[in-house]
């Protein structure tokens, strides 16, 4: 009897510690099951009241995960043991996993909400038809700045970024393409270059930088450059706007040599398990009244043509973060480079980073 009682503790320990492994291999690992749904997005880039929302509208438990580059996020899924049912990844890097066969389509029958995404952002060259992805959020990367600490610098050209009043007082996204993108667009070339000696003089022109480099930081650049911890940031808009909301002094303005404009889309990954309630979620958050929402919590620009219509005029008309097709048109986009190419990118970055503090 005693040695029965024995083996039924036994087993019950046992049962507990696998329920716990099980659950911690959820929310660690991204492992969906049952009726949970595992998204995978930026830090800071949803308001989490939506997920509780949904999470009670339609009884799916949400296991959410945040990554801070499309190249975290990229060697991530593609390295397997995750079942991620959604990820918002940007642009090249759609393109990339679409490469890579790591994308599932879109049910667009099972998103009726896709109509009110504005047409601007449909169809765009790293998705055509939107068969794997549909928008999410879309912005411009560019330089923030404190009119009071930076003298006559207005970054209308990225040279000001090199000028000596700034050393030791510039912040930067920490991104592969970003980086790069800005120290090829300072010289006048693409932010795609394939060129490698262009490549290796945009390298040379961001080491002559480092002075003026404080640090490079994720999502900490809201709170310092609000703080004024840093005189400029360069950041994405999204980012920008919300930094500007805590701190009125400062400004935002994408340089006129070119930078970025990204879009970052919503997609379900091959390995996702819940594709119901993938489609449900995506069509959830793109309801115009949770759109505009998410809009007002997150700062970014919303690509939802009935959920800009009940933004407050403030935002809406603000230029800096929806800006006009004159701006946008000279704006570039990033390639998927490929596979060589993009390595290459991100070791030229960490060679310039190795050298910052
Ligand atoms: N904190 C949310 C950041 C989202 C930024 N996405 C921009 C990607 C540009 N390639």
């Amino acid at each position: 009897m005693k040695q029965l009682t024995r083996l039924g503790i036994a087993v019950l320990v046992a049962a507990f510690a696998l329920m716990y492994l099980t659950s911690y291999l959820n929310s660690e690992q991204g492992y969906s099951g049952g009726n949970t749904l595992t998204v995978y997005n930026w830090g800071d880039y949803i308001d989490p009241d939506l997920i509780a929302e949904f999470e009670e509208e339609t009884g799916v438990k949400v296991i959410y995960q945040t990554f801070d580059s499309n190249e975290a996020m990229l060697t991530k899924i593609a390295q397997g043991g995750t079942t991620f049912d959604v990820a918002v990844p940007s642009d090249y890097a759609i393109s990339k996993m679409r490469e890579e066969n790591l994308l599932l389509p879109i049910d667009h029958s099972k998103v009726p909400n896709l109509k009110n995404i504005d047409p601007r952002f449909m169809d765009l060259s790293f998705d055509p038809g939107n068969v794997y992805s549909v928008p999410y959020f879309w912005g411009t990367v560019g330089v923030v700045f404190n009119p009071e600490l930076v003298g006559d610098l207005t970054f209308e050209s990225w040279e000001d970024l090199w000028s000596p009043e700034l050393r030791n007082d510039i912040l930067l996204v920490d991104g592969a393409r970003e980086v790069m993108g800005m120290g090829l667009n300072s010289l006048g070339y693409s932010l795609n270059d394939l060129n490698e000696d262009h490549l290796q003089e945009a390298l040379k022109k961001l080491q002559r930088l480092t002075p003026n480099v404080k640090a490079l930081v994720g999502d900490e650049i809201k709170m310092l450059l609000a703080n004024e911890e840093a005189a400029v940031g360069l950041v994405w808009s999204g980012d920008a706007s919300e930094i500007l909301s805590e701190n009125e002094k400062l400004d935002y303005i994408v340089p006129q040599e070119g930078s970025n404009l990204w879009f970052d889309n919503m997609v379900i990954p091959k390995t996702a398990k819940n594709l119901d309630a993938a489609h449900q979620f995506i069509n959830f958050m793109l309801d115009p009244e949770i759109a505009e929402r998410n809009t007002e919590y997150v700062g970014y620009s919303t690509p939802n043509a009935e959920a800009f219509k009940l933004l407050p005029a403030e935002i809406s008309e603000d230029e800096r973060f929806y800006p006009n097709a004159e701006l946008t048109d000279k704006l570039e986009v990033y390639d998927n480079l490929g596979k060589k190419m993009l390595a290459h990118y991100n070791e030229l970055f960490l060679e310039f980073k190795m050298h910052t503090k």
